[in-house]
C-alpha cells in the first residue's frame, strides 16, 4: 500500500479543486491548461515529427511540435479571461493580455518540454508555473499553483496550490480524475537522475555522484525532465540533478519554465530542491531567460549534494 492518502475515484480535477474550496478564477486557469493538454496529446499522437523551421531564445531549432504545443496553450490561456501576462520558453516573450490587471494570474510554461524525444517515442511533458497578479520575475516561493501533464504510457496530471501534490490520470472521456492526494516523498533516494555529462561535473557533484553510487542508489535517466521528476515524485524518493559543468556553470535547465514549477511542487511533497548552495525557490530572477544548476528530490539526498559541493568547492 502507497503511503499517499488513496481517494475515492470518480472525483475530477475540476470537483477537487472545487472541494479544496480553490479561488475560482484559478480552478479555471488550471482546468483550462488541463483542457489544453487534450489537443496537444492528439497533436503529439499524430502529429508531423519535423522542424519547425524556427529557434527559440536559447538558438534551439524548434520542432513543428513544441511550435503547436506553445499556440494551443497560448490562445487557451489569452482567451481564459483570468490571465494578466504570460510567457513560454518557445517564445520568452512576455505576452500582456490584460497587463495591469493585479487580480487575475500571470503564467510562464514550457509546453512542451523534451520533445526532442517524440521521435524516439519517450515520455514528454507540459510544465506550468502560475503567479497572482502581473509580475513574472518573483522567486519561485511566491507561486500560487504549479502544475505538469506528463504525456506518457498513460496520461497524468500534478498539481498543487500550496496544499499538497495531486495526482491525476485521464481516463477513457479523456476527464482527469483523481488517483491520488497529497503524495509524500519519504526515506532515502532509491533512484538517482544525473543530467549533463559526467565528464563535465565539478569536485562536489563528481563526490556527491559517487557517493549516490555507493551507496546502491539506482541510475534512472530518461533524457525527460518532467517523467524523472515523476518518477522521483511517484515513487516517494529519488533526486534528479542538472548541475552546474565546468564548460556550463549555470547548468542547462530554465529557472521560470521547468525549475521554479517543480520545486513547489516537490517541496509541497516534503522534498527540496536546491542549485547547490541554495533553495531554487529563493533565486531573485532578474530575466526569463535565466538558467540555474539543479539539486531536487529527497531532502536527505539534496542536504548532501550541497555538502559534497561546500566540502569540494567551498
Ligand atoms: P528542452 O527544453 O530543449 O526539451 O530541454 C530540456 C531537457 O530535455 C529536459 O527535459 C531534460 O531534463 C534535459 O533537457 C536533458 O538534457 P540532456 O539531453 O543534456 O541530458
Amino acid at each position: 500500500m502507497n503511503d499517499y492518502e488513496s481517494t475515492p475515484l470518480h472525483i475530477d480535477l475540476r470537483r477537487h479543486l472545487r472541494e479544496h474550496d480553490e479561488d475560482r478564477d484559478l480552478t479555471r486557469l488550471i482546468c483550462e491548461i488541463a483542457d489544453a493538454s487534450k489537443y496537444i496529446i492528439n497533436a503529439i499522437r499524430t502529429g508531423e515529427l519535423g522542424m519547425a523551421g524556427t529557434s527559440n531564445l536559447y538558438g534551439e531549432e524548434q520542432l513543428a511540435l513544441d511550435v503547436l504545443s506553445d499556440r494551443i496553450i497560448t490562445k487557451r490561456l489569452a482567451h481564459s479571461e483570468v490571465v494578466a501576462n504570460l510567457v513560454s520558453e518557445e517564445s520568452g516573450e512576455i505576452v500582456p493580455i490584460d497587463p495591469e490587471n493585479e487580480d487575475k494570474f500571470s503564467v510562464a510554461f514550457d509546453p512542451l518540454d523534451g520533445s526532442s524525444l517524440v521521435d524516439v517515442n519517450l515520455a514528454v511533458g507540459t510544465i506550468v508555473s502560475i503567479y497572482k497578479g502581473s509580475n513574472l520575475l518573483q522567486p519561485g516561493r511566491n507561486q500560487v499553483a504549479a502544475m505538469y501533464i506528463l504525456y506518457g504510457p498513460r496520461t497524468t496530471l500534478v498539481y498543487s496550490t500550496g496544499n499538497g501534490v495531486h495526482e491525476f490520470g485521464m481516463n477513457s472521456l479523456m476527464e482527469y480524475t483523481i488517483n491520488y492526494e497529497n503524495i509524500r516523498m519519504a526515506g532515502p533516494a532509491k533512484i538517482y537522475s544525473p543530467g549533463g555529462l559526467r565528464s563535465k561535473y565539478t569536485a562536489g557533484t563528481e563526490k556527491f555522484a559517487r557517493a549516490l553510487e555507493e551507496s546502491g542508489t539506482k541510475l534512472r535517466y530518461s533524457g525527460g525532465f518532467v517523467p524523472d521528476i515523476n518518477q522521483i515524485l511517484i515513487k516517494r524518493g529519488g533526486v534528479f540533478m542538472y548541475p552546474h559543468l565546468t564548460d556550463a556553470p549555470s547548468g542547462k535547465l530554465r529557472l521560470l519554465f521547468e525549475l521554479n514549477p517543480m520545486a513547489y511542487l516537490i517541496e509541497q511533497a516534503g522534498g527540496a530542491a536546491s542549485d547547490g548552495r541554495r533553495k531554487i525557490l529563493d533565486i531573485e530572477p532578474d530575466s526569463v531567460e535565466l538558467l540555474s544548476p539543479v539539486f531536487i528530490g529527497t531532502p536527505e539526498a539534496v542536504a548532501l549534494a550541497e555538502q559534497c559541493i561546500r566540502e569540494e568547492e567551498g
